[in-house]
């Protein structure tokens, strides 16, 4: 099968690479390109080459299913020096997203032009790798090494009107394929600019790299600084050295449990907003939203579906309570305008799509209401029993429980199948990670509604069994049970919250919990307790019934000064546990860390053996994206597989 098509525009070959559903750059795509160069070269009749991609975007960067393999000639750069070095000027036109290695054939091109809408990036370090292809070496020659370093380091995206104002494309255009045919044959009468490769660069000052280190280290993994080097390298060295070395470094990285993890992130986060179980089964429209309850979760809510388009009637038992449920939504936006997302006039437009109401009957015509009231089951049963009475009969209905048991909440509601948990996390206009759980009445449309949701909404959605904490919220007490067994084994709170910061946390359990609060978990074990279930006294309890609920109270596993967050380790903890802790483990960093992943796996491979997940990619997802799990860790499904496998 041909990849490439070619079509003739006067002088000019207009060369289409079709391999959906993203061009990736795959062994096919590089043989063809690599070839198609010398064709064109060898036809007298063509003078310049536009290269231009069918589908939704132009090449979307190598293939990254190929990586686990060994590499095929001809390899990636080869192609863009072909390219590059080419009798004939070619003409890369952008539309949809340059990206990786599809960047880095654009600049192999003499010209780049790019539709408005079009986007421009380098997102290997996302994938654990380095630009393999000239990225760090071509593109501080193209645009400067300051551009260079923040599209590399970040691996970001540009905009096209910003990749124009930066150097990296000629020219924004509106028609593609004519503007670009167009733009290479005006080109041809003028005097063609240097090939990339043979641009100058110069070296910079020492502070310049000790800057975008900082930088680049936020990142907490290596491939940022790796690729930070190469760039470094770039500026001290000729091209072909500067070419030799990424290219090392980029082999070298390919083959890392990083690059592993990273990977192993991005197909699960590709595969998860669509599961293989639902195919073909149509969601429910969902155009208006009820969200039953305006305070931090009911807010986020409403706010995220709002920002997805959808209309909300925002339900509260009081005006007072309207008002109050309302002016959070509005935070949200506000926010939104302060960080310069979104203009005075969007903000109004979003808030006019927001409707409160102390009557249910306005829920008539909802297609779906989420419920986010407080965590009692009867005040959820009498809502639902509500939205049962005044919804129609093909409204989904939602909980947004955390732990209580949906089959519950749903009880003597009429048609059950209608019903289901959406559990999103806080703030919920913001965390990433939506865990779907639907109970055993559930319909599959209403399932496929809830996925449908999610992808809407920009979320990840997780499908969760039935279990006290679904998925997330089960591990994480399994996490916080190993952290206190560690505890009473004589490790130190401050040295077991190093380790995990050193794995890749923003914060370790101990320091997270005062942040967050002891008394949430404490109050549900007490009221586990209080129905006469045989929770074990914990840690962290007695230090809720000695008054220490964390930050809020000035103390919790630490002290804090007034008004300062530094966590300080604390001599009256140590009195309150000294008879829980015996012993004087000596674990290193990794030695824990390694303890507390194991736990959540471990965890995981109940949940897993108990159907309350699907896969262990699910899991790792569920931790990376609501648990700030480090992705270039994989997740602990992963991080432990890969620990099995080296032992
Ligand atoms: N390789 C292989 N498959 C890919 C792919 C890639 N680069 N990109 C996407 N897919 C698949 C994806 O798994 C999914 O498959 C389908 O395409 C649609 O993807 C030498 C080394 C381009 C912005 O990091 O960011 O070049 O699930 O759902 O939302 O320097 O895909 O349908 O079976 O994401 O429209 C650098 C990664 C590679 C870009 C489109 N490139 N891709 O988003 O679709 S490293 C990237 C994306 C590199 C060189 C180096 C996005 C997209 P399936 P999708 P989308």
């Amino acid at each position: 099968m041909t990849l490439l098509t070619v079509r003739r525009d006067g002088e000019i070959a207009v060369v289409t690479l079709d391999n959906p559903p993203v061009n990736a750059i795959s062994e096919a795509v590089r043989k063809e390109l690599f070839e198609m160069v010398g064709q064109l070269d060898a036809d007298p009749e063509v003078r310049a080459a536009v290269l231009i991609c069918a589908g939704r975007t132009f090449l979307a960067g190598a293939d990254v299913r190929e990586f686990g393999k060994p590499p095929v000639e001809p390899h990636l750069p080869d192609v863009v020096d072909r390219i590059e070095g080419a009798e004939k000027p070619w003409v890369a036109a952008i539309h949809g997203a340059a990206l990786g290695g599809g960047f880095e054939i654009a600049m192999g091109c003499r010209f780049r032009v790019a539709v408005e809408s079009a986007r421009v990036g380098l997102p290997e370090v996302t994938l654990g790798v380095i630009p393999g292809a000239s990225g760090t070496v071509r593109t501080p020659r193209l645009a400067g090494i300051e551009t260079a370093v923040d599209l590399v380091t970040s691996g970001r995206p540009m905009p096209a009107g910003k990749a124009l104002k930066a150097g990296l494309i000629d020219a924004a255009v509106s028609d593609l394929e004519s503007d670009a045919v167009a733009f290479a044959r005006a080109a041809l009468n003028a005097e063609l600019p240097l090939p990339v490769s043979q641009r100058p660069l110069a070296p910079m000052p020492e502070d310049f790299w000790q800057d975008a280190r900082k930088r680049a280290a936020t990142a907490g993994h290596q491939a940022p600084l790796r690729a930070l080097d190469s760039l470094r390298f770039a500026t001290e060295h000729g091209f072909a050295e500067a070419m030799a070395h990424e290219r090392e470094t980029f082999l070298d990285l390919r083959g890392s449990d990083e690059a592993a993890a990273l990977r192993h992130i991005f197909f699960a986060e590709r595969a998860a907003p669509k599961p293989s179980a639902l195919k073909g089964i149509e969601p429910r429209p969902v155009r208006t939203v009820g969200v039953i309850g305006g305070g931090t979760m009911g807010a986020g809510i409403a706010g995220a579906c709002r920002e997805a388009g959808m209309e909300i009637i925002l339900i509260e038992r009081d005006d007072e309570a309207v008002a109050r449920g309302l002016a959070n939504v509005g935070k949200i936006f506000d926010g939104a305008v302060k960080r310069g997302k979104l203009s005075e006039e969007d903000r109004a437009g979003r808030m006019a799509g927001v409707r409160g109401s102390t009557d249910y009957a306005e829920l008539a015509d909802a297609d779906l209401v989420i419920e986010a009231v407080f965590e009692e089951i009867g005040v959820k049963r009498a809502v639902f029993a509500e939205l049962g009475r005044v919804c129609r009969a093909d409204a989904v209905l939602a909980t947004n429980t955390s732990y209580l048991d949906p089959r519950a909440i749903a009880e003597g509601l009429p048609d059950p199948s209608r019903f289901i948990g959406l559990h999103f996390f806080s703030p919920a206009h913001i965390m990433k990670l939506l865990e779907i759980v639907p109970t055993p009445d559930t319909a599959p449309d209403v399932l496929a509604t809830g996925f449908a949701l999610g992808r809407a909404l920009n979320k990840m959605p997780v499908q969760a069994g039935i279990c006290e904490g679904f998925i997330g919220n089960r591990i994480l007490k399994r996490y916080r049970a190993e952290a206190e067994a560690l505890v009473t084994q004589g490790v130190a709170i401050a040295e077991i919250d190093a380790a995990m910061r050193g794995y890749g946390f923003r914060m370790g359990p101990f320091e997270a919990q005062d942040l967050g609060g002891l008394d949430i978990a404490f109050l549900q074990r007490e009221g586990a307790r209080a129905e006469g279930q045989d929770v074990p006294e914990t840690l962290g309890d007695i230090l809720v019934r000695a008054g220490r609920k964390g930050q809020k109270t000035g103390g919790g596993w630490y002290d804090y000064a007034e008004g300062d967050r530094t966590p300080k380790p604390s001599a009256s903890v140590a009195a309150l546990l000294a008879d829980r802790v015996s012993g004087s483990a000596a674990l290193s960093g990794p030695q824990i860390a390694d303890r507390l992943v194991g736990a959540m796996a471990a965890e995981g491979e109940a949940i897993l053996r108990e159907g309350i997940a699907q896969s262990p990619q699910d899991i790792d997802l569920v931790e990376v994206h609501g648990y700030g799990f480090p992705r270039w860790k994989g997740g602990p499904m992963f991080a432990a597989g890969l620990r099995d496998s080296a032992r």
